[in-house]
């Protein structure tokens, strides 16, 4: 059973900004399967991407894994113990649990030989020999600033015919659209379980930490960081996933 995330049920004197810490990793594939449409779908479906894209002798990222779920999805559709698998993450909670997540279906050797967590910065990282990097609801936590640098170097790191999968929360182009969409994610939350003062008190928590651009503004980025194709392959409600081929 999934430990419920209970992290804004009460309510709090001051709201404080967001953190990838302990208790907030104890109770992570609650919270974004009640907060975040199509999740398990986007989880499930990087593993059919990786079939298509993921090349013999090459690596896997995973940036910003957390507790590893799109890296166990994909090692379940892929056979060839020749690719390999790096997760970065900068939070020591979630990478403990990630590990522990992997042990449990690899042993220890083939563990050690597959997979690689490292504890860091993702725009810090070394990105080499690439076939997939996957930035599954990651960039939106990256100062706008850094986010085509980073870009850029994922698309260096990539071999020829690879793929970066981005998948973020966007924002709408126009005021309607925004106030739409803001209704319907709202309404998913509570279908789910949550109440008012918990979505108020998450989204005071967020503000300042998770800055989104709109669906335009990544389609754009992507190419100016020279990926040959770009598409939108997903989206529920106002959250979407690209897909960019090197
Ligand atoms: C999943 N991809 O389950 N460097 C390294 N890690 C970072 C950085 C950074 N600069 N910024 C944020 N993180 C996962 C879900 S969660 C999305 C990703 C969410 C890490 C942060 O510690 C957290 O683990 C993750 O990115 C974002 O498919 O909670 O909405």
């Amino acid at each position: 059973m999934r430990t419920p995330d209970k992290i804004y049920a009460a309510p709090q004197p001051q709201v404080v900004d967001f953190t990838f810490d302990a208790s907030v990793a104890a109770v992570f594939p609650d919270m974004l399967r009640r907060s975040v449409p199509g999740y398990e779908t986007i989880i499930s479906l990087l593993g059919v991407l990786a079939e298509r894209y993921a090349q013999a002798d090459s690596t896997i990222y995973d940036l910003g894994c957390s507790l590893g779920a799109a890296m166990l999805s994909m090692q379940s559709r892929l056979s060839d113990a020749s690719i390999r698998f790096v997760g970065v993450d900068q939070s020591a909670a979630m990478l403990r649990q990630c590990r522990n997540n992997l042990e449990a279906v690899n042993d220890g050797k083939n563990h050690a030989a597959r997979f690689s967590l490292l504890h860091g910065d993702v725009r810090e990282v070394e990105i080499t020999n690439a076939s997939m990097v996957i930035v599954n609801f990651t960039l939106q936590f990256i100062d706008p600033a850094d986010r085509l640098a980073l870009l850029s170097r994922i698309h260096a790191g990539l071999k020829s015919g690879g793929v970066a999968v981005l998948s973020e929360k966007v924002c709408a182009e126009d005021a309607a659209e925004s106030d739409l969409q803001q209704a319907l994610h709202e309404q998913f939350k509570i279908a789910n379980g949550y109440s008012e003062l918990e979505i108020a008190q998450k989204r005071t928590a967020l503000e300042n930490i998770m800055r989104l651009d709109s669906a335009a503004t990544h389609i754009k980025r992507l190419r100016r960081a020279h990926f040959s194709s770009v598409a939108q392959w997903f989206q529920a409600f106002n959250f979407c996933s690209f897909v960019a081929i090197k």
